[in-house]
């Protein structure tokens, strides 16, 4: 019997597959394993599930094959070459951490070989083969070849050392208590989570690095780092920190944290030999300067370049990185001036910069331009940098998509940004081939998911979030994969083959973000939440601050011009984008409100006005989270009542709140205009 733990253990849980038994029996009798203790890690993967899944028990043999039997072969491709000639070939078919699962003939003898080049190529696809095992795939002929197409693959959780989690709605962080590093059983299971969906970076703490956090780079804290570190290493994943740039004065006694002083740079080096000494796996440093508050080179009159170089310099003789981040911008804005354009601002700061980035920095780009609003833009540094590694920052965590009360998946929406043609070097210069160094020649390139996990029970909050994490893993793999296949993959994995739990939950998944950003703030328009937390509807919450993220609504108008008779943001663009942007008749109505300020009464697509849309598309989606609450409902019964009865309360929640958008928003527009709804609908005064 597989232990049984206090949290579930999402698409890796251990369900009774023995129905599958027979199937697989006579493939996994015998495993031979190369290369002396190395891979037992991976092999206590496959025998785990094989015993508490599938009930087969095999028989190990290290280095010593099997005569007259089948048998699985699981080695490095060095090993593997040694006894099998013909896996020469497989060399060039392998990047450093992809692998190769292949049944074939030895001696008579059907082998269902498993390799990589690396450790965690063989990590990846054991995990691989259990995702398969798990589906009841027949593998009798099975020859699958899978390279991870990014380099970074991480996960960036905003932890604080007190337990706390900025934008974390899934309970307490794994990682910290009460001033403390957390190790525990949940640790090696959070690392087993993440390399079985191909991660292989994860950031402990916050961006925002405070006054305690600060010391996360000291002994006091280096030590349980290093162990922290071993347990992820063990799965193929680095350990990398948020720093603050300050630091050198904080903890250095420096009065000063100019990256062009000599005795900072020493300052940083010595700390990162430091590091190191504890943490020889280290990844490096994930670094938010110069904004919200956070210092950084400007305070010196230096540039991020001159910032981030001086540390790549420190982490270069160890192989590690730094991670800058583009979220750049005036965080204390004058709603009064209508000229500076937030949009506008991470293009502005790092564009110029291209070019000027040592080899082992990249820049972290946020999605859109503003702040991982339920719609916006592709952020105009993708295809704007042509020189400069880059990594696609998404939010895994539901800060403006609903906080994992409401369901709203990203994996379309995730979709659509890597599918996004920036048309850099003409057609074809998609996202995802940017990142995949097809577009550009840069290699250090990938994904970066703010995490969504928590100690919850479910990690996740809403148990269908987890759907969220395990797609961010599967497109960072491969951002070629369909979404439907991706959501069908996880549903069988969390829930097992049912149809109709199938097609449900694909449903309720694939629908979920249009159905969020209907009754949300459709058309680009974004924002309208409470100031603060970022939940629930506020149309003015934002408009008077300083953060810069104005609609500047009146009774005739809304949106903001950022076309190049406004705030000039389109031009950003390359053609034709910038073009298609500039006009209002060729917008995609879907971010009309992002880049245009429009009438009440302009006509759209549909011929309906844009007031009218806007009431329309309230109205739809309430009706939409409806249906999809009535989708969950049609499953009682199929799912353990748990988590049945854990979802159908968080999608009560979500139509309450739903409402509450939908006639917050309405009534907004309502009293800004005095315009009614054609369809006489219910509208507050
Ligand atoms: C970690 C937004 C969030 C902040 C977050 C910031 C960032 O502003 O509201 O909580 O800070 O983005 O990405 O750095």
């Amino acid at each position: 019997m597989a232990e049984v733990k206090p949290y579930n253990m999402c698409w890796l849980e251990y369900t009774d597959l023995s129905k599958y038994k027979n199937k697989y029996i006579k493939v996994f009798e015998n495993v031979v394993v190369l290369g002396g203790n190395e891979l037992n890690l991976p092999l206590k993967e496959l025998k785990n599930f094989l015993t508490f899944s599938l009930n087969i028990k095999p028989k190990i043999f290290k280095n010593t094959l099997v005569k007259g039997r089948n048998y699985v072969l699981i080695g490095r491709l060095i090993e593997i070459k040694k006894i099998f000639k013909e896996s020469e070939r497989f060399e060039k078919l392998l990047n450093d951490e992809g692998f190769i699962i292949k049944r074939i003939d030895i001696d008579g003898n059907k082998v269902l070989i498993i390799t990589a080049k690396s450790y965690n190529g063989i990590v990846y696809g054991i995990f691989n083969l259990i995702e398969r095992l798990k589906r009841g795939e027949d593998i009798e002929n099975i020859d699958i070849v899978s390279n991870p197409s990014l380099r970074f693959r991480m996960l960036n959780h905003w932890d604080n050392l007190d337990g706390s989690i900025e934008r974390g709605y899934a309970g307490k962080s794994i990682f910290f208590r009460e001033n403390k590093i957390l190790i525990n059983e949940r640790t090696k299971d959070y690392a087993r989570l993440l390399s079985s969906i191909g991660v292989n970076g994860v950031v402990i703490n916050n961006v925002n690095v405070k006054k305690k956090e600060v010391e996360l780079i000291t002994p006091s804290y280096l030590k349980k780092i290093g162990e922290l570190s071993k347990i992820f290493s063990a799965y193929g994943i680095k350990i990398y920190l948020s720093i603050n740039f300050a630091s050198p004065i904080y903890l250095g006694g420096l009065n000063t944290a100019d990256p062009l002083d000599k005795r900072v740079a020493v300052w940083w080096k010595a700390k990162v030999d430091e590091i190191y000494e504890y943490v020889p796996d280290f990844g490096g440093f994930l670094v938010k300067a110069d904004s919200e508050f956070n210092p950084g080179p400007h305070m010196y009159g230096r540039t991020h370049a001159d910032g981030a170089n001086m540390l790549g310099e420190a982490l270069e003789s160890y192989g590690g990185f730094v991670i800058w981040r583009a979220f750049v911008y005036n965080c204390l804005q004058d709603w009064r001036d209508t000229n500076t354009d937030r949009a506008k601002a991470a293009y502005e700061n790092f564009k110029p910069l291209d070019g000027k980035f040592s080899e082992n920095v990249i820049v972290q780009i946020k999605y859109g331009p503003m702040d991982f609003q339920v719609r916006e833009p592709v952020n105009p540094l993708f295809g704007g940098l042509e020189h400069t590694n880059q990594i696609l920052e998404l939010q895994i965590t539901q800060e403006y998509t609903g906080q994992q009360i409401h369901l709203c998946y990203l994996g379309t929406l995730w979709k659509e940004v890597l599918d996004f043609d920036t048309y850099a070097k003409g057609e074809g210069s998609k996202v995802k081939e940017i990142l995949k160094g097809n577009v550009f020649d840069l290699k250090n390139n990938g994904m970066a998911g703010v995490s969504n996990v928590g100690d919850d029970i479910n990690w996740t909050g809403h148990d269908l979030a987890q759907a969220n994490l395990y797609t961010f893993g599967a497109l960072s793999w491969n951002p070629d994969e369909r979404i439907e296949e991706v959501v069908k993959r996880w549903i069988e994995l969390t829930f097992g083959d049912n149809e109709k739990v199938i097609k449900n939950i694909s449903y309720m998944l694939l629908s979920s973000h249009k159905a969020y950003e209907k009754y949300t703030t459709p058309l680009g328009l974004g924002w309208m939440v409470n100031p603060g937390h970022h939940y629930g509807p506020n149309p003015e919450g934002y408009e008077y601050s300083k953060w810069g993220t104005y609609h500047r609504a009146n009774y005739e108008a809304i949106g903001v011009d950022r076309s190049s008779r406004g705030t000039g943001y389109t031009l950003q663009y390359h053609s034709p984008w910038r073009e298609i942007y500039d006009n209002i008749e060729t917008c995609p109505e879907e971010l009309l409100l992002f880049f245009h300020r429009v009438p009440y009464n302009y006509k759209l697509k549909s011929g309906k006005t844009l007031i009218q849309t806007y009431y329309d598309l309230h109205f739809e989606g309430v009706e939409e989270a409806e249906e999809i609450r009535k989708k969950w409902i049609e499953l009682k019964g199929e799912i353990e009542d748990k988590i049945y009865e854990r979802v159908l309360n968080r999608l009560d929640i979500q139509i309450e709140h739903a409402k509450e958008w939908r006639d917050v928003i309405n009534t907004y527009f309502f009293r800004r205009t005095g315009i009614p709804d054609e369809k006489g609908r219910k509208i507050y005064p």
